[in-house]
């Protein structure tokens, strides 16, 4: 089969499309990476080269080693990859050190993956270990109204964590573990991605002050309705403090450790001060 006939591919492209409808991707804006199944890359091997030389990824993976990944490209536009998927994404193979990467499908034309490689991989290093194996997608977004709240509050894990869950009912449901935050650095380096790969251990969000949000998930459906359950309830936080300093009535932390018990979640209590 051909890559682009792939259920996993497809799955990619639509997400890339997604988030792109939702604003979240101004010109090469965000990056989108898939850890590929085994009986996957198999079943499309007769579309895959080797002949690409390795090349440095900035930073060591060895937890990875071997592994087949799809990648968005580097200064690619996310509002491209569905009319364009060969330019604009690719599958790249980490080696056995976990230190180089080879491009093995797409990326036409000298393409490169995501300038976030470093970031991607160490997150997906850390929660491949975390979940068992289960989480497969690493998203990057710049999710407006996330991006806004990184200017008004503090940038604690408490506080957009308390903050985003007391917006809408559903967030301490779908993010339990909550989010964590990184200060504003410079990205694209190793630096940043082992500041987010180390909440990335606890949280399946990292927020990027005044940038954006990393999230993880087990499928693309997952991982992206969980950006954009973060998103919605940035958006509607904005909006009540656009109209008001101080709320009228909230949910409390009593109303959470409720939520808690009837849903089967665990919150730790360290969110609901
Ligand atoms: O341009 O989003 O963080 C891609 C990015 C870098
Ligand atoms: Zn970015």
């Amino acid at each position: 089969m051909k890559v682009l006939q792939s259920s996993f591919a497809q799955g990619f492209i639509k997400m890339a499309n997604d988030g792109y409808m939702q604003g979240w991707h101004e010109r090469n804006g965000g990056n989108l990476s898939y850890r590929i199944k085994e009986a996957e890359i198999a079943s499309v091997a007769e579309d895959i080269s080797f002949h690409d030389k390795y090349m440095p990824i900035g930073t060591t993976v060895p937890g990875l080693a071997g592994e087949f990944f799809m990648v968005t490209g580097s200064g690619k536009f996310f509002g491209n990859c569905s009319m364009d998927p060969e330019n604009c994404c690719g599958i790249i193979q980490v080696d056995d050190s976990g230190e180089q990467y080879r491009t093995v499908w797409g990326l036409k034309n000298g393409g490169r993956p995501t300038s976030e490689l470093p970031t991607h991989l160490m997150n997906h290093e850390v929660k491949k270990e975390a979940t068992g194996g289960a989480h497969r997608v690493i998203y990057h977004c710049h999710a407006t109204n996330l991006i806004a709240l990184t200017f008004v509050l503090p940038l604690e894990d408490e506080v957009f964590t308390r903050e985003l869950w007391e917006s809408a009912t559903e967030c301490p449901v779908v993010f339990p573990a909550g989010v964590g935050v990184v200060e504003w650095m410079v990205p694209g380096g190793r630096e940043i991605a082992v500041a987010t790969s180390k909440l990335m251990r606890i949280y399946d969000v990292a927020v990027w002050a005044h940038h954006g949000m990393f999230c993880s998930g087990e499928t693309f459906d997952l991982t992206f309705g969980l950006a954009h359950t973060v998103e919605k309830a940035a958006e509607i936080l904005v909006k009540v403090r656009s109209m008001t300093s101080k709320k009228q009535q909230t949910i409390t932390p009593a109303d959470f450790r409720k939520l808690a018990v009837d849903f089967g979640v665990k919150l730790d209590e360290r969110f609901l001060y």
